[in-house]
């Protein structure tokens, strides 16, 4: 069993941040089989602090079986998995890491968009096949620089990806919560009117219940045959039924996707598409971006655990709040 103020792991991590959880902390991992309720039987009340990421996350009936914990220290920018309203409601802290992986992933947005218009993938694919000395010329494909733009989520990522696409000489609108002060951008009121007048939709807005579907059939329907769709963001934000229907049909021009609605599943209709670039949620993995994911972790546990505040929260945690529950 785990010593009081103690570091549990839930799911699973980067190797060298688990092995650092444990040399440092004695961090153990919350069993995910039959044994898990005796773990929790012996050490629930010695847990202090979880650390996360955006495959796991912390649920609200965990959250009810850990009566000390103080805070959910999440690897990832993204935090949908963990309850962030239980959380507030308990005085739980919950941080992230933003910022060190923006670059990253604004990278593999433009790298999607690339890929997928012009088919670097799929004349990849050709060459590898020996096609290229029997066909000929691959066929022709869609120009990216000029094009009209839309990106849902201007926040540091979408933000990022916007700035070099400007460099891209694009025209570039954007729909988000509220527009953004002094954000160079045209604004549009609704994701179906960001969609009716881009060439190209990229998703950069963060996942969780009040983004869901956001890109549902009607938004997909008004990028029409001619647009293509960028996610690298969650595969939640995208009615994934109606994207593969669409492409099926020929409604869509093409997609370029690094998220899924149910990961590690990719939809077996997409496998066959040479239009589809297809990536395993790969956009933040760099040696560089995951080591600087990795500091930012232990930075805000090492916070949460000498001064009770995490240096990157999400929700600051209330400790008043904690001891009322
Ligand atoms: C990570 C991500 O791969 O930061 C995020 O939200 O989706 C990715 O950077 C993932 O969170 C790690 O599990």
């Amino acid at each position: 069993s785990l010593e009081r103020g103690s570091v549990l792991r839930v799911g699973p991590l980067k190797p060298s941040l688990e092995e650092r959880l444990a040399d440092t902390y004695g961090a153990e991992r919350l069993p995910d089989d039959e044994t898990r309720a005796s773990f929790l039987d012996r050490s629930a009340d010695a847990v202090t602090a979880v650390v996360t990421s955006g495959r796991t996350g912390v649920d609200a009936d965990l959250m009810a079986a850990l009566p000390n914990l103080g805070a959910i220290v999440h690897f990832g920018v993204g935090y949908d998995t963990t309850d962030i309203a239980r959380a507030r409601e308990l005085g739980i802290g919950v941080s992230n890491t933003p910022d060190v992986l923006t670059d990253c992933v604004a990278d593999t947005a433009v790298g999607l968009l690339l890929d997928t218009m012009r088919g670097f993938s799929a004349a990849d694919r050709f060459v590898r096949a020996g096609r290229w000395p029997l066909e000929g010329n691959v066929p022709l494909t869609r120009k990216v620089s000029g094009t009209d733009v839309g990106i849902l989520g201007l926040g540091r990522i979408g933000s990022a990806i916007a700035h070099r696409l400007d460099a891209f000489g694009c025209l570039i609108a954007y729909h988000n919560r509220s527009p953004v002060a002094e954000a160079p951008y045209r604004y549009a009121a609704s994701p179906a009117e960001l969609a009716a007048q881009a060439d190209v939709l990229i998703v950069a807005a963060a996942g969780g219940a009040n983004t869901h579907h956001l890109v549902d059939r009607n938004v997909l329907e008004a990028l029409g045959p001619d647009g293509f769709l960028i996610n690298v963001a969650r595969g939640s934000v995208v009615d994934e039924s109606a994207l593969v229907d669409l492409l099926q049909h020929g409604r869509l021009a093409g997609a370029g996707l690094d998220v899924f609605a149910h990961e590690p599943e990719v939809p077996e209709a997409l496998l066959s598409m040479d239009n589809v670039v297809l990536l395993p949620h790969l956009a933040s993995g760099t040696v560089e971006t995951r080591a600087a994911m990795e500091e930012l972790t232990l930075a805000n546990l090492e916070s949460f655990l000498r001064t009770g505040d995490l240096s990157t929260p999400v929700v600051a945690p209330n400790p008043a709040l904690r001891k009322a529950v």
